[in-house]
C-alpha cells in the first residue's frame, strides 16, 4: 500500500489506544500531502459556556489541593508522554510537518517541562520582607490565579501548551486550551493522554484541563470572558495586537509570545564551522517556522566571502521532502498561504538583493502540499522586507564592518525575541549581552537563536509581547501575589511614622 498520511495518523491513534476522531467541522489536513487525516467538532457558544463553568468549578477545588500533590498529577502526565513519545512525535510531524526528530523533540520538551513543574510544585516560594514596624512580620504569599486560557500556534502544537499548562496546574489553576485550528488532532490526543493521567491520579476535578477547538471566534470568546484570569497566547503580532486590548479592557492578564525577526552577528573571530551549522539549523530547521527562527544575518566584511559561499552551497543541497523520511532536514510549509507569503517576500526582496532558492518543490507528487527550497537573500541594506517577519525559510544576509553599527541594525527590528553572536572575542560577546547590546529576551553566544531549553524564561520584548513562559520564575504569571503584614505586638505603630491617636487629639 502506498504512503498515506491518513493511514499514518490512524496508526498513531491505535498506538494511543483511542479511535482517531473523524466527525465534526474542523478538518485536520497533513501539510505533507494536503490530505484529510481526521476531524474534530468545533466548539459552539453552548459548549464553550459549559467548558468555562466546569473549568471555573475545577479551579475552586484544585486551588485547595497542596501544591506537591498537584505536582503528582503532572508527574503522571509526564509518564504518559514518555510512554507515548514515539506516536505523539509522529503525529506532530504528520500534522505540523516538522521533521520526525523535531516532532520527537517537541514531545521531549513536554516531558522536560513536566519534570520542571513537578520540582517547582515544592518551590513556589515567597519572600520574607524586613518591616519598619516593631513586632511585625511581612511576607508574600503566592496563590492560585484562576482559569488560564492557552491559545497555541500550529508550529509548536503541543510543547508550548505544555509549558503553560504544566506550570498552571502546579500553581493551582485550571486550563482551557484553544489549539491552532491547523493542528486539532495533536491537541485531541494530548487531551486523551492527560485524561489517562487524571484517572490514575484519582481525584482530579472534572474540567481541570479542557480543550476548545475552533477558529478565531473561540479565541475571542476566551479573551472576552471574565472567568479567564490569564490569557496566554502564542501567535502573530497582529493577533496579539487585537487580543491584548480586549483582555486588558476587562483588566484580565495576558502573557503574549508573538513574532520574532531574529538576528545573528558573525564576527571576525567566529568559529565558522560552528557558525554555519548553527545558521543552517536556525534558518531552515522547522522550515523557518519557529518564532525563534533565524531571519537576519549580519556578517563581518572580513569573513563574508568565506562564510556566505559555504551557506549558498548548503542551501542548494539541503534535503527538502517528506518529514517522516530519515535524511530529510526540511519538511513542507504549513499551507499554500505560507508559500504565497514567502514568494511575495522574495519578490519584494529581489528588488534590493540577490535571491537564491524559494522554488516550489515536489508539486507533481503532492499538488496539495507546499514544499519550498529555503531561500538565502544577500541584501545591500536592511530594507522594509527584511524588517518584516515572514514565517518561512528566508535568510537575509547583510555585511557589516563596525560592531556597534551591527548591533544598532540588529536592534532596529520591531520584534525582540531571540538573538545571537558568533565570536571568540570576550569583549564582543559581553558587549552583545550588555545593556547596550541585543535588546531581545534571549541573547546567545556561539549558538543560534532557536532551540532553547525549557529551564530559562522564554519570550521577548517589543512587538514580541513581553511575556515569559517556561523556566526560571515564569511560574509567577500563573499566580497572584498577596503581601501579608502581621502585627504580633500590643501596639499599633503606623508606617511612615504617622501619628493617628483617636480620642487623644490636643484641643
Ligand atoms: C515557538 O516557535 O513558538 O526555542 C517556540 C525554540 C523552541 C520553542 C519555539 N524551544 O526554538
Amino acid at each position: 500500500m502506498s504512503f498515506s498520511t491518513a493511514t499514518e495518523a490512524r496508526a498513531t491513534f491505535e498506538a494511543f489506544g483511542i479511535p482517531l476522531p473523524t466527525d465534526g467541522d474542523l478538518v485536520s489536513r497533513s501539510p505533507i500531502d494536503g490530505q484529510e487525516m481526521g476531524r474534530v467538532g468545533a466548539s459552539d457558544a453552548a459548549s464553550l459556556e459549559a467548558v468555562l463553568s466546569r473549568a471555573e468549578a475545577a479551579f475552586r477545588i484544585w486551588r485547595n489541593v497542596p501544591p506537591p500533590r498537584r505536582g503528582e498529577l503532572v508527574r503522571l502526565f509526564g509518564d504518559e508522554l514518555r510512554a507515548n513519545k514515539d506516536a505523539l512525535g509522529r503525529l506532530v510531524t504528520l500534522e505540523a510537518g516538522k521533521i520526525l526528530p523535531e516532532g520527537l523533540g517537541e514531545v521531549q520538551e513536554m516531558v522536560d517541562i513536566c519534570d520542571f513543574a513537578v520540582g517547582l510544585s515544592r518551590q513556589l516560594y515567597g519572600l520574607t520582607i524586613a518591616t519598619e514596624r516593631p513586632d511585625h512580620r511581612m511576607m508574600e504569599t503566592w496563590h492560585p490565579l484562576g482559569v488560564v486560557g492557552v491559545i497555541s500556534a500550529f508550529n509548536f502544537p503541543v510543547a508550548v501548551w505544555a509549558w503553560n499548562a504544566c506550570l498552571a496546574l502546579v500553581c493551582g489553576d485550571s486550563v482551557v486550551w484553544k489549539p491552532s485550528e491547523k493542528t486539532p488532532l495533536t491537541a485531541y490526543a494530548v487531551g486523551a493522554l492527560f485524561a489517562r493521567a487524571a484517572a490514575k491520579f484519582g481525584d482530579a476535578p472534572e474540567g481541570l484541563v479542557e480543550i476548545v477547538q475552533g477558529g478565531r471566534g473561540v479565541g475571542e470568546a476566551l479573551a472576552d470572558d471574565p472567568r479567564i484570569a490569564l490569557v496566554s497566547a502564542t501567535g502573530s503580532t497582529r493577533m496579539g495586537r487585537e487580543l491584548g486590548p480586549r483582555v486588558a479592557a476587562r483588566f484580565g492578564r495576558t502573557l503574549l509570545e508573538l513574532g520574532g525577526n531574529n538576528g545573528m552577528i558573525v564576527c571576525p573571530s567566529a568559529d565558522l564551522d560552528l557558525a554555519e551549522r548553527a545558521i543552517a539549523f536556525a534558518a531552515v530547521g522547522t522550515a523557518g517556522q519557529r518564532c525563534t527562527s533565524l531571519r537576519r544575518l549580519f556578517v563581518h566584511d572580513s569573513v563574508y566571502d568565506t562564510l556566505v559561499p559555504r551557506l549558498r552551497a548548503i542551501w542548494a543541497q539541503i534535503p527538502v521532502g517528506n518529514p517522516l523520511d530519515a535524511g530529510t532536514l526540511v519538511g513542507p510549509l504549513i499551507d499554500g498561504e505560507s508559500f504565497a507569503a514567502m514568494r511575495r517576500a522574495l519578490d519584494e526582496a529581489a528588488m534590493h538583493g540577490t535571491v537564491q532558492g524559494g522554488e516550489h518543490l515536489h508539486a507533481d507528487e503532492h499538488p496539495d502540499a507546499w514544499y519550498a527550497r529555503p531561500a538565502l537573500v544577500e541584501m545591500s541594506e536592511q530594507s522594509d522586507i527584511v524588517l518584516r517577519e515572514t514565517f518561512a525559510p528566508i535568510l537575509y544576509v547583510m555585511r557589516y564592518s563596525d560592531l556597534d553599527d551591527a548591533i544598532a541594525r540588529h536592534n532596529a527590528s520591531a520584534h525582540g525575541l531571540s538573538s545571537s553572536i558568533f565570536t571568540t572575542d570576550l569583549r564582543e560577546a559581553e558587549r552583545f549581552m550588555s545593556a547596550a547590546g541585543s535588546d531581545c529576551g534571549i541573547v546567545n553566544v556561539n549558538i543560534g537563536p532557536s532551540g532553547a531549553e525549557i529551564g530559562g524564561a522564554f519570550g521577548g520584548e517589543k512587538e514580541t509581547g513581553g511575556g515569559r513562559e517556561s523556566g526560571s520564575d515564569s511560574w509567577r504569571a500563573y499566580m497572584r501575589r498577596a503581601t501579608n503584614t502581621i502585627n504580633y505586638g500590643r501596639d499599633l505603630p503606623l508606617a511612615q511614622g504617622i501619628d493617628f491617636q483617636i480620642g487623644k487629639a490636643e484641643g
